[in-house]
């Protein structure tokens, strides 16, 4: 794993922008190249008129399309992390804590789960978003809903492999567009994305958002996860820019 590089460090974002602004870099560097990423599918960015476009655009909740800051790219860019073992074969997902009854399944039995398709939008707190992508996979309150939540949780730990946590508000994290999912544009995960099974929580930056997922923990109070814990805010709106704690 390497967090050498500059747009894999939320730290170092916005170190990024010396005399020309982050996005005019970003565009030089990437306007019409097709990055072909590790293990992934290509990323470059979006055109001018489809920014123009998202920037016009008002989300069905009112908030802008594209919050503050943000640019625009057309496919998720692999952001690095302790890659857990890909293979559906041997992963395991653990659903504990505060519940009445926690459970583990494999990948067969999540596949017997009710799958939904969802299309939404992801924002990297490095700046980039993708807009309309589509997931597979389970959504978290149906998770939950198996577990028995007790009235005592009031948080949830997503747990990646390799020791990754990321902390979300338990209301939020059961907001009907939070998910498990196995598939990105109809495909498995690939392996940087997180493969075999990630979380998704559109609405908070995408930090939160654990890749190689391995548990999701409900508590009752509140843990402040990797990078909350390295500097981040421990909310991360996009909409607020709640970027730094
Ligand atoms: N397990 C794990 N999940 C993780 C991370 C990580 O390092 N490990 N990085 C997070 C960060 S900082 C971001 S921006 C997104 C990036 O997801 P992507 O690589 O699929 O774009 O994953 C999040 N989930
Ligand atoms: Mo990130």
């Amino acid at each position: 794993m390497t967090r050498k590089d500059p747009f894999m460090d939320p730290r170092l974002a916005d170190a990024f922008t010396p005399s020309m602004s982050r996005r005019a870099f970003v565009r030089s560097a990437t306007v019409g190249t097709v990055v072909i990423a590790l293990g992934g599918a290509g990323y470059c960015m979006a055109s001018e008129e489809e920014e123009k476009k998202a920037r016009a655009t008002s989300r069905p909740d009112g908030r802008a399309k594209l919050p503050p800051s943000q640019y625009l790219l057309n496919r998720i860019r692999p952001m690095g992390g302790v890659e857990g073992d890909a293979s559906p074969s041997g992963w395991r997902l653990s659903v504990s804590g505060e519940v009445e009854q926690p459970f583990s399944l494999d990948m067969a039995e999540l596949l017997k789960m009710q799958q939904v398709d969802q299309i939404c939008d992801v924002h990297c707190v490095t700046k980039w978003t993708v807009l309309d992508a589509k997931w597979t996979g389970v959504k978290l309150s149906e998770l939950a809903a198996r577990a028995k939540v007790k009235p005592s949780a009031r948080h949830v730990i997503f747990e990646g492999y390799g020791g990754y946590t990321s902390n979300v508000r338990l209301a939020e994290a059961l907001a009907p567009n939070v998910m498990l999912a196995h598939k990105y544009e109809g495909q498995p995960l690939a392996r940087a994305h997180g493969a075999p099974a990630r979380i998704i929580v559109p609405d908070l930056y995408f930090w939160k958002s654990s890749k190689w997922i391995t548990g999701v923990r409900f508590v009752a109070s509140d843990k402040p996860g990797y990078w909350e814990t390295r500097g981040y805010h421990n909310h991360a709106d996009p909409w607020k820019e709640e970027r730094y704690g």
